[in-house]
């Protein structure tokens, strides 16, 4: 994927206390890719993170009720956990999107709840900046990145996934292959970091 810097938003999903090592729902590794992440975010000059922020008893928490879950309470709205991690650099961010506030629907994607109908509002604020691409790095790769890098092909944007500025849950089995074999298949590029770097 050519990378066109006037036209490319860089967005970093996720990166929160929680979803690293001694968090809630911790991803292995999910800290390791903060200084990378630092870097890319460096390079562009639209960038925007995300923050899973739910209330208490969301619908994604297995205790909040019979049925829920799949998830152990994680990014509780206003707690450390939901906090970004403190290594990332929070200036370069013009937007700090925040998703999964509503207590009967999750939301993976960063552009879409997961009705898959609900908008977040940040196709119309990528798209009134003028973007019309987008990289991606950050935490899940699994689930938030595949996610938002599978809603943002469809939304017709050019995609790039940072492959080792991401960490994934890993679970079920398979689930990782699965994401960025779905990915490919729809034309999203998984690429290295040297890659937006050259
Ligand atoms: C995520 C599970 C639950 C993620 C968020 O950021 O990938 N995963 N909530
Ligand atoms: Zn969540």
């Amino acid at each position: 994927m050519r990378i066109d810097g006037s036209r490319t938003a860089f967005l970093a999903i996720d990166i929160q206390n929680d979803f690293c090592p001694g968090g809630a729902l911790a991803v292995e590794g999910g800290d390791e890719i903060v200084p990378l992440v630092n870097e890319l975010a460096a390079t562009f000059g639209l960038c925007v993170a995300t923050q899973d922020w739910h209330p208490a008893g969301h619908c994604s928490f297995a205790s909040a009720r019979p049925g829920g879950g799949p998830w152990p309470d994680h990014c509780v709205q206003g707690t450390r956990g939901a906090e970004l991690h403190p290594a990332l650099r929070q200036e370069p961010f013009r937007l700090i999107l925040r998703k999964g506030f509503r207590p009967d629907l999750d939301s993976y994607s960063a552009f879409y709840e997961n009705d898959r109908a609900t908008p977040t509002g940040l196709d119309g604020y990528l798209r009134g900046l003028g973007a019309s691409a987008v990289v991606i790095a950050g935490l899940a790769l699994d689930y938030c990145v595949y996610y938002s890098a599978l809603d943002a092909a469809r939304l017709g944007y050019a995609v790039a996934v940072v492959s080792d500025a991401t960490r994934a849950v890993g679970s079920p089995e398979g689930s990782v292959d699965a994401a960025l074999a779905d990915l490919r298949s729809r034309g999203v590029a998984i690429i290295d970091s040297l890659e937006v770097f050259r």
